[in-house]
């Protein structure tokens, strides 16, 4: 698969061929601790007064929500002026990056909830190579913790697996795609997997591609929450494909299928503006 190489300033060639080749890799303090903190505001005013399409599972200890940035400012002004389309564009090899959508997963402390193992891409109404997402600390985390896992090498599979709710309830399970597999049950049989996954700081952040395998653990640790915050880019080949199966929130009928993302409803985040 030949990718566009470019040149970068913020990201060193070293991650950006271990992301390309695992599918996955670790960036320390991307985030700084400022915007840690108005992240952790951000997400505390969301708990609080959720928008229309957070999700809170109170049997496992769950809370997630989705195009946070659409409704806080905060989220918007980190989503469109952080670093993060830069490293996208650097990495999925795009000279122009679209901000997709942000996605809150707060596990609470000894929070049952897992994430079954899935890829991104089957639940997203969009076509392409360059879908990627940073997923970020706002807490320590660690296996205790509820991690994410990621099958290493799994990005390349071009496997697409049929998307779940992670709901406690399947009442709301999305459409079947005949096109789509189960996605396999890495759970049991862990050693057959290259499984990675990485202890993080507030303001480290991983980086995947939406292909990659991935799922995480209940929170077994009674003293900490895990904050997680996951911001999707996008790069120039991608198209709209509200294929059946996908979440019907992420879907924007002003698009035909099939055109490209060129829509300030997708703005652009690199190059930055004046
Ligand atoms: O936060 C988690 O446990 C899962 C995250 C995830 O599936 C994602 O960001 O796509």
């Amino acid at each position: 698969m030949s990718q566009t190489v470019l040149d970068s300033a913020v990201v060193d060639n070293e991650t950006i061929e271990q992301f390309r080749a695992d599918g996955v890799v670790a960036l320390r303090n991307v985030v700084d601790a400022e915007w840690v903190e108005r992240l952790r505001e951000g997400v505390a005013a969301e708990m609080a007064d959720p928008s229309p399409t957070a999700h809170a599972y109170e049997s496992t200890g769950f809370f997630g929500g989705l195009d946070l940035w659409r409704v806080h400012a905060d989220f918007e002004e980190f989503v469109l002026g952080s670093r993060l389309g830069e490293y996208a564009s650097a990495m999925f090899g795009s000279l122009t990056v679209r901000m997709y959508y942000d996605q809150l997963f707060v596990k609470a402390p000894g929070a049952s909830q897992p994430v079954p193992w899935h890829n991104d891409q089957p639940y997203w109404p969009i076509s392409g190579r360059q879908v990627m997402s940073f997923w970020i600390a706002l807490d320590e985390v660690d296996a205790t913790s509820g991690r994410v896992e990621y099958v290493r090498g799994s990005h390349a599979w071009d496997r697409w697996f049929q998307p779940r709710t992670f709901a406690p309830t399947n009442a709301h399970d999305y459409k079947q795609n005949p096109d789509y597999e189960p996605a396999p049950d890495v759970e049991a049989d862990r050693d057959a997997y290259d499984i990675v996954s990485f202890d993080l700081q507030p303001g480290d952040a991983v980086a995947f591609w939406a292909m990659i395998l991935h799922g995480s653990r209940g929170n077994s640790n009674q003293g900490r929450a895990r904050r997680g915050y996951a911001v999707r880019y996008i790069g120039t080949d991608v198209r709209y494909d509200p294929r059946i199966g996908t979440a019907e929130a992420l879907h924007y009928d002003e698009l035909e299928p099939g055109a490209p993302m060129e829509t300030d409803h997708y703005p652009i985040v690199w190059p930055r503006s004046a």
